[in-house]
């Protein structure tokens, strides 16, 4: 088995290598933007066309594989986690940063057997910059082997977070609260890349201490968890307790007492799960 989920990987990171080229190539031209589930939440044809040619090309060689992919979820696709080994499969993650050319834009794809994350692989296109993990064997950027950060005092560290997608004014007053108390604790600063798969990958590069955000989908950070835990970090619930990737919440710190201390300061609240049922 151990052979087969490498050669899952390496088709992963070739997969990974021609999505961000395409990508890349994309950002050149018009793009054309839609709309999912609000005026914040949106796709391009690009998401559509990457996620559908990552998933016929795992179909052609692994057939009896299964898929959890943002645009297929969108389509109406169930997004539920079961035994099987499971694909899981941001085409775009930080589709708006793409519609803008903003920077940091990155293929996500993650993989799952017994509901345990076996590989990560993200691929942030536009720095040329290809991070991977496998349970039990490290992660990686470029091939260097990544570390998270040895910082162990809250008031020197850099935290990293989003606005998100979820813009009634109750959550936006929890979000913004949540940012307020972090900066008056204080903290060195607060940043955000845009994408949560690249902000959890500056999480096990050490060049952040800490990332949180609630309102994010299972594929946004199933790839990146895999490579925040090789890297020596953890993962957590915003509260402190056991991450649930399909609670679209998630905590990445370099240590527990950093995760921690910034899960005391989260106002949490809980979006619709991704494995809810669809509305009647
Ligand atoms: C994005 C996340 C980001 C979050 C956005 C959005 P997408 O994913 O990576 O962290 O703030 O609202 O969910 O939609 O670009 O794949």
């Amino acid at each position: 088995m151990a052979d087969l989920w490498q050669n899952a990987m390496d088709h992963a990171v070739a997969l990974a290598r021609t999505a961000g080229a395409v990508v890349r190539e994309a950002l050149q031209d018009e793009r054309k933007v839609m709309m999912k589930s609000s005026s914040v939440d949106l796709v391009t044809q690009t998401d559509q066309k990457v996620e559908q040619l990552i998933i016929q090309s795992v179909k052609d060689k692994f057939p009896t594989h299964r898929f959890i992919g943002e645009e297929s979820v969108a389509a109406g696709e169930a997004c539920v986690l079961t035994d099987s080994p499971t694909w899981i499969i941001d085409p775009i993650d930080g589709t708006t940063n793409f519609v803008h050319g903003y920077p940091f834009v990155a293929i996500s794809i993650g993989f799952a057997v017994n509901k345990q994350l076996e590989f990560g692989v993200v691929y942030s296109c536009v720095e040329d910059k290809m991070f991977t993990a496998r349970r039990g064997k490290g992660a990686f950027c470029n091939g260097r082997p990544l570390q998270v950060s040895d910082q162990k005092e809250i008031s020197q560290s850099i935290v990293a977070t989003e606005f998100g997608s979820i813009r009634d004014p109750e959550t936006v007053d929890k979000v913004l609260s949540s940012m307020r108390k972090i900066l008056c604790i204080p903290v060195h600063g607060i940043r955000g890349a845009g994408t949560a798969a690249v902000n959890m990958c500056h999480v096990a590069c050490g060049c952040v201490d800490a990332y949180y955000e609630i309102g994010i989908h299972v594929w946004d950070v199933a790839a990146a968890a895999v490579i925040v835990s090789e890297a020596g970090g953890v993962l957590m619930d915003v509260t402190g307790g056991q991450l649930d990737l399909m609670s679209r919440r998630v905590l990445a710190a370099s240590s527990r007492s950093i995760g921690e201390r910034i899960s005391r300061e989260i106002e949490a609240f809980a979006p619709v799960r991704d494995d809810a049922p669809p509305p009647q």
